[in-house]
């Protein structure tokens, strides 16, 4: 615990107000720590032991509800600590005592889900919350941004959902991946040649995003502007309906897409208040 710090490291006593703490961390969320000016981090860390633990868990809890959409990680260790007794004349007295230390870390980009101390920032709490639109290219994409004019209002939570669109290059998604709160997936349903090109890609993308709630949208393009190209595919038949959640929906008039961001409104992680 004595080695030097990072800016963006806080070490929590108990002397100090809750206050000075929230606000530091804050100057290091926005760049706008005196002596790390214009460095905007993107997560901080709060190291806290002995009676400072419970001020550390409180200051991680206001943070959290400042800035919605935090991702946290929480260890907790503890470590023999000599501590010396006596004044000296009967000789010092050294005495082994057991400290517990806990480390917050606080993050505005996606942190290991794996890890035990992992939590889901509170999205359910959130009123503007980022949606990514996702899928191959030709699958409607941004026809549905464009029909929905970039948001949609969630009925069931209140909830504003801001849509991004992920654009037709793989390699480009993870830009977008990487700072959204939800997915939504798109696929063609009138394309069964690329139905397989579409659940590989889903899949890996659950791979590299396994903590990001998503839904799959079958597009039907029920109106096809060629309509012999687009023989319309039964649902479920072609896309693994038992392995992801999928509505039938046409990007272009909007259909379905209202009951598919109510269920992914649902899946949004509720957040956990910390439990020390
Ligand atoms: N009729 C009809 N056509 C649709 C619908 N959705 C998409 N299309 C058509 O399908 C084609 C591809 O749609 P886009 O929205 O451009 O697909 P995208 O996913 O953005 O494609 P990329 O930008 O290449 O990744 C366009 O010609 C759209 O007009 C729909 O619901 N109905
Ligand atoms: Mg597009």
């Amino acid at each position: 615990m004595s080695r030097p710090l990072a800016p963006n490291e806080i070490r929590i006593t108990a002397q100090r107000a809750q206050t000075v703490y929230v606000t530091y961390a804050l100057h290091a969320f926005e760049g706008s720590l005196p002596h790390a000016p214009g460095i905007a981090y993107d997560f901080v860390i709060l190291r806290g032991m002995g009676q400072s633990i419970q001020t550390c868990v409180n200051i991680a809890e206001i943070l959290k509800k400042r800035l919605p959409g935090l991702f946290q990680n929480t260890h907790i260790t503890s470590e023999l600590v000599q501590k010396q007794k006596g004044n000296g004349t009967k000789g010092k007295r050294s005495k082994q005592q057991l400290v517990a230390y806990i480390s917050v870390k606080l993050s505005k980009t996606p942190l290991d889900p794996e890890d035990v101390g992992f939590q889901p920032p509170a999205i359910r709490t959130m009123k503007r919350v980022r949606i990514a639109l996702v899928g191959c290219d030709m699958s409607g994409k941004t026809t549905l941004h464009t029909t929905m004019q970039g948001e949609m209002e969630v009925a069931e939570t209140g909830q504003t959902f801001l849509l991004e669109d992920a654009g037709p290059d793989e390699k480009q998604w993870g830009r977008t991946l990487n700072v959204v709160h939800g997915m939504v997936w798109i696929v063609d349903a009138t394309d069964a040649l690329r139905c397989g090109e579409s659940k590989s890609a889903l899949l890996r993308c659950r791979h590299a995003y396994p903590y990001l709630p998503y839904v799959v949208l079958l597009n039907q393009k029920r109106f096809p502007p060629h309509p012999r190209q687009c023989s319309a595919i039964v649902v479920g038949e072609v896309w693994d309906t038992e392995q992801h959640v999928s509505f039938p929906c046409d990007c272009q008039t909007g259909r379905g897409v209202q009951e598919a961001m109510e269920y992914l409104a649902s899946l949004m992680p509720q957040g956990v208040e910390s439990r020390f």
